[in-house]
């Protein structure tokens, strides 16, 4: 019987030896961000890590095969092939039909534990959506980082969610959450969010030594690091709140619900803004990839 998944041959060289390795989401490639620059930014995120000295591991299914760690045809594929939004459910029918799909971060994370990945760079983590209450629209995200020992590396939630829920949510699944060198959750392609955390780190070595006490004590969660946008990089809050008005007005104008919430706000967002969400989109993942490769170092030495 064959292996149910396959890592790639520099990803299992690199977790054989002990050596930095991070996970990289493709739904942000495939749905959040728009043709051909997600394609750009797959490779840019690669070679970033690769430049440090951290091996990148990109997570997708590909014919029915849940892979960690894409070859170039492999990260082409996933920017321009129409694929399925995956999320941990989606797996096992995707894999037994040989199915394609573009992990999210619930996937993704679910597939770099079982690989024995620990930390994975992402733009912007799943969560309560508004209007929660009524339609139990939350992102298996946060259900996924409870049970998955992986450190996810975001700019936190995007202001279409219910931060406050989502936060609160965290807490009851016990995902510890961290500010990197703040104490103010952000939201995105903002640096703030009107909401505060109880504990902030000051740098990668921090976060390592975290991971080793929660492998130590806990009950083997994820652990969420929230890393702002800087904020001279940040969108305009002023246009944000404007646009993003206008894009919960064509939501429900166009009545879609469900999984297709996101990636139908984020695609408007980026039009109506003209690009700068775009640019501040990619600002903020390259911001989360550099510091998931720093965690990765860090964590790996200290394994040593
Ligand atoms: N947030 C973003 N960009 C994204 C996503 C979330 O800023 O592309 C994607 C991620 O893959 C995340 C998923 O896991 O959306 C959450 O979707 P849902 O709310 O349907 O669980
Ligand atoms: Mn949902």
């Amino acid at each position: 019987m064959s292996l149910p998944f396959a890592v790639s041959e520099p990803v299992a060289a690199a977790l054989a030896e002990g050596l930095p390795v991070v996970a990289l989401e493709s739904t942000i490639i495939s749905h959040g961000l728009p043709r051909p620059r997600n394609h750009e930014a797959a490779l840019e995120f690669e070679r970033m890590l690769l430049e440090t000295g951290v091996t990148p591991a990109t997570i997708a299914v590909l014919d029915g095969v849940p892979r960690i760690g894409l070859d170039a045809d492999g990260v082409r594929r996933i920017a321009e092939d129409d694929l399925a939004k995956a999320s941990v459910r989606d797996l096992p029918i995707l894999a037994a039909r040989g199915a394609s799909g573009a992990t999210t971060v619930a996937a993704t994370a679910h597939l770099a534990a079982l690989a024995g990945i620990r930390v994975f760079a992402t733009g912007g983590l799943g969560g309560v959506h508004r209007g929660a209450s009524d339609t139990f629209d939350e992102s298996a995200d946060l259900g996924t980082l409870a049970r998955t020992p992986v450190t996810v590396v975001s700019a936190g939630v995007k202001s279409v969610l219910d931060i406050a829920a989502t936060l609160e949510r965290l807490e009851t699944l016990s995902v510890p959450v961290v500010g990197y060198r703040t104490t103010t959750f952000p939201s995105f392609w903002l640096s703030e969010s009107a909401y505060s955390l109880d504990w902030s780190v000051e740098d990668a070595g921090q976060v390592a030594a975290i991971m080793r006490s929660q492998d130590a004590l806990g009950h083997g969660q994820g652990i969420v690091v929230a890393n702002p946008i800087p904020r001279e990089q940040q969108w305009d809050p002023a246009e944000h709140d404007r646009v993003l008005e206008l894009a919960f007005a064509a939501a429900a104008e166009a009545g879609v619900s469900g999984k297709a919430v996101t990636p139908f706000l984020l695609g408007f967002i980026v039009d109506a803004s003209g690009g700068r969400s775009l640019e501040v989109n990619l600002d903020l993942a390259r911001n989360n990839v550099r510091l998931a490769g720093e965690i990765a170092i860090a964590f790996s030495a200290l394994a040593r």
